[in-house]
């Protein structure tokens, strides 16, 4: 099956996002699309990462480190965990979800897979990121290889290191590193996504961002579904971790949106 036809059995169609969403993802490279898990899934998730953590212990996250294509796999400020997709049916959501995959196709086009479903915590007292694009070079306008979706665990605030975004610098051609003094510093034009816990925010990867530190003594918990163009390589390469029970649970459509089909 091809992604086009995947994105279709999967519920995509025209209409899930408004104009004024469409507009706005354009113009500002980012788009919170509300909230989109209920209170009994994002307690069963909740529940699934806590007992992930603790059944991988040292482990956790060992699969970003295994990745080429992860430029900072190990992060001392925050917790990970990687190839969610593996790792049980509560996860099915974050890459089929159509309104998510609505906006995704409306940054990269119909030609989209999954690249990694992944979680990252920013700790009490830490998780300061540098202002980054997820692609090594800057793209023309409008070419675009990599989109995020971030799903909010916690509700996001400014204390508790919600993640920054700079508005339109997808549109710059140009890379944070390439014009900032030092890309760990707060830029002018940023904002903080806040949010409540549930929430889904679009980030079009080549728009400047970075998680910011966590002033709070609870985690800032977020689930990473990321998706690139076709032509693009996974950070998670998914025939490698692929389990029989996930493909038979995800079937023809969610197979194809992971490329293992
Ligand atoms: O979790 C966040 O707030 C953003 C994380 C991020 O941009 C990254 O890990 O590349």
């Amino acid at each position: 099956m091809d992604s086009k036809s995947a994105l279709t059995r999967l519920g995509v169609k025209e209409g899930l996002l408004t104009q004024e969403e469409k507009d706005f993802l354009d113009k500002n490279g980012y788009l919170n699309l509300g909230r989109i898990l209920s209170d009994e899934q994002l307690n069963a998730v909740r529940e699934k990462i806590q007992a992930l953590l603790e059944a991988e212990g040292d482990q956790a996250g060992s699969e970003l480190a295994e990745s080429p294509f992860i430029r900072h796999p190990k992060e001392a400020g925050a917790d990970r965990l990687g190839d969610l997709v593996n790792k049980g049916k509560e996860f099915d959501v974050f890459y089929t979800h159509p309104r998510v995959l609505a906006a995704i196709q409306h940054v990269l086009g119909s030609e989209v897979k999954l690249s990694s479903l992944n979680y990252r915590a920013a700790k009490p007292g830490a998780g300061l990121q540098k202002l980054h694009a997820d692609y090594p070079d800057a793209v023309p306008s409008g070419d675009y290889r990599v989109c995020n979706s971030i799903w909010l665990l916690d509700d996001f605030s400014v204390a508790n290191g919600a993640t920054r975004i700079v508005p339109g610098t997808h549109l710059s051609q140009h890379l944070p590193q390439d014009v900032m003094e030092n890309p760990m510093d707060p830029h002018p034009e940023e904002q903080v996504i806040e949010a409540e816990a549930g929430s889904v925010v679009i980030f079009n990867s080549h728009t400047w961002h970075g998680g910011t530190q966590n002033h709070t003594s609870n985690p800032r918990r977020a689930i990473h579904s990321y998706f690139c163009r076709r032509d693009q390589p996974q950070q998670s390469d998914q025939r490698r971790y692929l389990k029989p029970e996930t493909l038979k649970r995800i079937g023809e459509p969610g197979a194809a949106l992971l490329d293992v089909g």
